[in-house]
């Protein structure tokens, strides 16, 4: 094994230690962008630059996901939510797929995923099980 090898594998470990360091319930590790406590989104509402990649991170003990409200994000952009595959394109096949077994967009303790807002305006979301609980936020994205 060449060196430069074992120190990219090196890297991964590390990385995955600290993954692995993320207690559910601790809800300000500052590790994310934006983390899911138990019943919300902190913080509720963030303002980045175009073309900016965001890390949700569900740091709490239950399962939650992220889903655009339908037409609340700008004409340019597409229906986006926590779906790394892109297989969910509205809000109504969102809430299908949480109440199916598929469960695309679920993020369970200690999942994460990124998403990039490359258009300015406002992205609004929420968290299917959660929304009665109004576990809501928005995204921001302007110069
Ligand atoms: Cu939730």
């Amino acid at each position: 094994m060449n060196r430069r090898r074992f120190l990219a594998i090196t890297g991964a470990g590390a990385s995955l230690t600290f993954a692995g360091c993320l207690g559910a319930g601790d809800e300000s590790t500052g590790a994310y962008d934006v983390e899911m406590t138990i019943d919300s989104y902190r913080p509720e509402e963030l303002t980045v630059e175009p073309g900016t990649t965001v890390e949700f991170g569900n740091t709490s003990s239950h399962s939650h996901n992220v889903v655009a409200f339908q037409d609340a994000y700008p004409d340019e952009a597409e229906y986006w939510a926590s779906d790394p595959d892109g297989r969910i394109g509205s809000e109504q096949e969102a809430i299908d797929d949480w109440y199916s077994t598929d469960q695309y967009t679920k993020l369970s303790p200690r999942e994460s995923f990124e998403y990039t807002f490359e258009h300015q305006g406002r992205y609004d979301y929420y968290c299917v099980p959660h929304i009665e609980a109004d576990m809501i936020g928005a995204i921001i994205v302007e110069e």
